[in-house]
């Protein structure tokens, strides 16, 4: 996308390395998306910032061109590759802004058929932040992980991610399954990914929609009655 070569990023105004961490981030860059991370940081950025402004909105950028095939899988790869870089300097700074006490127990998982996983990092991300335990089943979750991380962590919420159109049906299959084991009725279901609406988070009987991160935590925290 650009020429990354000889930019010495921290020389950059804020204005211009947020426009070159988006450049990195599309080309890949882990080690320089990281630094330009860092030197926001150091500039006093607040965390939530910098991972909407310069994150986020680079692998937004990345996702319209793998939709108009400009990128393909291994570059993607490379990109989400890169975002995680500055998702893990953000990680313990955005967990520690939270409160202490455990706000509840969060099992989250990405359905089956579905390896994205950068969205549900963030929203566990934010609920660590929120105070909240997270108990992360990873991608490619079959109804019967869901079912054993209930029963072994009896958690207050589950959550699940979807970012495709063939696999967010799965998540109907699983609240259906939960309901039919008469688990739904005590057990809140969150559903989010970029897909997903609230209309259909409505037509599968989810108790609650989290259209993304910061959102979730807020609308996790008001099912627990934790928020003002
Ligand atoms: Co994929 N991919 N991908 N991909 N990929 C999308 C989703 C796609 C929209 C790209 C496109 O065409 N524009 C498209 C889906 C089209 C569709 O279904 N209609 C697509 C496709 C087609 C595919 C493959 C089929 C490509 C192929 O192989 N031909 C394949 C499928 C693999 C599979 O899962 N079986 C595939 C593979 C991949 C990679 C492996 C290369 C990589 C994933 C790497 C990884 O995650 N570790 C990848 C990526 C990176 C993307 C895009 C570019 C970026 C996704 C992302 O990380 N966004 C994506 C395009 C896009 O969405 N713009 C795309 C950033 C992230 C912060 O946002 O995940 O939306 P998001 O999460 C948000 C909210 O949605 C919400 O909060 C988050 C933070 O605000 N949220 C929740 C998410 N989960 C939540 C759960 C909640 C609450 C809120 O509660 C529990």
């Amino acid at each position: 996308m650009s020429d990354n070569e000889n930019i010495i990023l921290k020389d950059l105004n804020d204005d211009d390395l947020v426009e070159q961490m988006k450049d990195d981030l599309y080309d890949g860059m882990a080690a320089e998306v990281f630094e330009g991370t860092q030197i926001l940081l150091d500039r006093g950025w607040d965390a939530n910032l910098i991972l909407s402004d310069a994150l986020v909105e680079g692998m937004r950028i990345v996702g319209i061109d793998f939709r108009d095939g400009i990128l393909f899988v291994p570059e993607v790869l490379q990109c989400a590759g890169a975002m995680k870089g500055g998702m893990g300097l953000l990680r313990p700074i955005l967990a520690a802004s939270g409160e202490k006490a455990s706000t509840g127990k969060y099992v989250i998982g990405t359905v089956k058929g579905d390896i994205h996983d950068i969205g549900k990092n963030l929203v566990g991300m934010m609920l660590e932040g929120a105070g909240f335990e997270v108990i992360d089943l990873g991608i490619n979750n079959p109804l019967e992980n869901y079912l054993e991380a209930i029963d072994e962590h009896k958690p207050d919420i589950l959550g699940m991610s979807a970012l495709l159109t063939t696999t967010m049906p799965y998540m109907g299959v699983v609240i259906e399954e939960l309901d039919k084991r008469g688990i739904l009725k005590d057990l809140p279901v969150m559903v989010g990914g970029a897909p997903l609406n609230q209309e259909f988070a409505d037509a599968i009987n989810a108790h609650t929609y989290g259209r993304d991160a910061a959102l979730s935590a807020e609308l996790a925290k008001t099912i627990m009655g934790k928020n003002s």
